[in-house]
């Protein structure tokens, strides 16, 4: 691809084009996974979620629409250099910064949430009233873990350097430290434990503003999606997971992500159907 260094490309997403020129949306994979705390294998994410997405239908009864009518291209993953995460970093952004420059919406398959930092980086410079909407179960706001300030731990610390104060809006957090919700209260604005509930209220909030969205898998709870790192009990269901989506078209969203997705944990790989049912409906929202 033209104007990108290092890219692979073994699959493409249901119904992508070739054409980035035409595309509004584009999809791009980041197979970090290096400062993945409990269980790996996020590395292996964007190529098996982009072969299970030939088992939907390109039809969304949900929003009444197709892929077939939407222009958006997969242009393959990122060629991540193992043990370097800096270096990782600095692809990630890069890619960013020309998708962004192209006037085009980035959509990450991850990888790790440590992705989501050098997104919102270059997002945030194109759009300085950029609002941060996060689905996880962890809270992911400590400054350090294990002496470290680049983790998928302190990624959404990390993002809220990048951006206003209170721009950031969590949802469905119930995991973290103590130390993160403190911040959480002064900096952030965290709605514990629901997802649909909370959303729907903060519409309001969020319209006319461009929107960053970053979707940890984990929000969910392991009984929906068990094919990840750090599983979290308590979490909602993938029914709300698709009311919350129907709404995104509402929203200026100028850039999304999924992440945290581990198909080695996934022996049904309902994980990555999953995963790959909503870049679908984020596709059709967004595009
Ligand atoms: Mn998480």
């Amino acid at each position: 691809m033209k104007g990108f260094d290092g890219l692979v490309n073994q699959c493409m997403f249901l119904r992508s084009r070739n054409d980035y020129e035409s595309s509004k949306v584009v999809i791009l994979g980041a197979p970090l996974d290096q400062t993945t705390s409990f269980r790996p294998g996020t590395r292996m994410a964007p190529r098996r979620i982009r072969e299970l997405s030939y088992g939907l239908e390109d039809y969304s009864p949900y929003l009444d629409m197709s892929l077939n009518d939407r222009h958006f291209c997969d242009i393959g993953d990122i060629e991540i250099p193992f043990g370097n995460p800096r270096k990782a970093l600095d692809l990630i952004e890069k890619a960013t910064k020309k998708i962004v420059q192209d006037e085009k919406i980035p959509l990450f398959i991850g990888g790790e949430h440590l992705i989501t930092y050098p997104i919102v980086k270059q997002i945030a410079a194109k759009y300085p009233r950029l609002k941060v909407v996060h689905f996880d179960a962890h809270a992911d706001l400590r400054d350090t873990f294990f002496g470290e300030k680049f983790s998928h731990a302190t990624v959404l610390r990390r993002v809220c350097e990048c951006i206003e104060n209170k721009h950031l809006y969590q949802f469905g957090i119930r995991s973290g430290v103590k130390e993160e919700f403190e911040f959480a209260k002064n900096y952030a604005n965290t709605f514990p434990f629901k997802v649909r509930d909370p959303f729907m209220k903060a519409l309001d909030e969020l319209k006319g503003f461009p929107i960053y969205i970053t979707f940890d898998i984990d929000v969910l709870d392991p009984a929906f999606a068990p094919g990840t790192g750090t599983p979290e009990p308590g979490g909602c269901n993938s029914q709300e997971i698709f009311e919350v989506i129907q709404r995104f078209g509402e929203l200026h969203i100028v850039g999304f992500d999924l992440v945290e997705v581990s198909p080695m944990t996934d022996h049904s790989e309902r994980t990555c159907i999953l995963a790959a049912k909503i870049i679908r409906e984020v596709l059709l929202s967004i595009g």
